[in-house]
């Protein structure tokens, strides 16, 4: 997919209506600072779509954007986050898992993890929430850029045995140098239409 117009469409605090709502939905989750919103700034090579922070917990709410009109991408706050309140905590799971279970659009989750560490308890909660409501997902090893080839080799079996994915499954990416980047878009394509025949062209 080429993406020729990506625009911010609304903040909500739990799923409701949303102009473009009925489109095709992709989300991003992970732990809270695994690069969420980097990667939708990379995608859409947009400088500041999406707000980044060096200190987690910075995005809060369900944000949307509308990429050409024909896919939205939701950026959602990230979880494992130990320096806000229980309560505050309780509130973004509560979004993040209302979110997941209720939106007939979702299509496809991208499961963020830090490719220099192992995948944390929560990490693995989710992926057993995905499986558990069938939600297709792939899992995007962020932060590639800050790991050596080798460092990379090694880190890729352990996402692989501690989340229960197949290699096939894992999007090595990087916000900085923009690898892995034609590989989601490839999975984008997977969930537009497929283009109309017309008829009457070559036979
Ligand atoms: N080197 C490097 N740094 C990255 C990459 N992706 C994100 N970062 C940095 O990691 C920090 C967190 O990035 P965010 O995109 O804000 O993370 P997030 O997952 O949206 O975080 P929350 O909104 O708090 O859940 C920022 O300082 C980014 O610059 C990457 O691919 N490479
Ligand atoms: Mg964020």
């Amino acid at each position: 997919m080429i993406i020729r117009r990506a625009q911010f469409i609304t903040s909500l605090d739990a799923l409701g209506n949303y102009p473009g709502r009925g489109l095709p939905e992709v989300a991003m989750v992970g732990k809270s600072n695994v690069g969420k919103s980097s990667m939708i700034n990379k995608l859409t090579n947009s400088g500041k779509l999406a707000r980044t922070s060096s200190e987690p917990g910075k995005t809060r709410l369900i944000n949307l954007f509308d990429l050409n009109g024909e896919i939205i991408l939701v950026d959602l706050p990230g979880y494992g986050f130990a320096k806000v309140s229980r309560e505050e905590r309780r509130r973004w799971a509560g979004m993040i898992e209302g979110y997941l279970s209720r939106s007939e659009t979702l299509r496809l989750v991208l499961m963020l993890v830090d490719m220099r560490h192992k995948p944390t308890e929560d990490d693995v909660t989710m992926v057993e929430y995905l499986r558990h409501y069938g939600i297709p997902f792939h899992v995007i090893a962020t932060k590639a850029d800050k790991l050596s080839r080798a460092e990379g080799s090694r880190s890729i079996p352990v996402i692989c045995r501690t989340l229960g994915v197949q290699p096939w499954q894992i999007i090595p990416f990087s916000s900085q140098d923009g690898r892995g980047r034609d590989r989601v878009l490839e999975l984008f394509d997977e969930l537009l239409p497929p283009p109309e025949i017309v008829e009457g062209e070559n036979g």
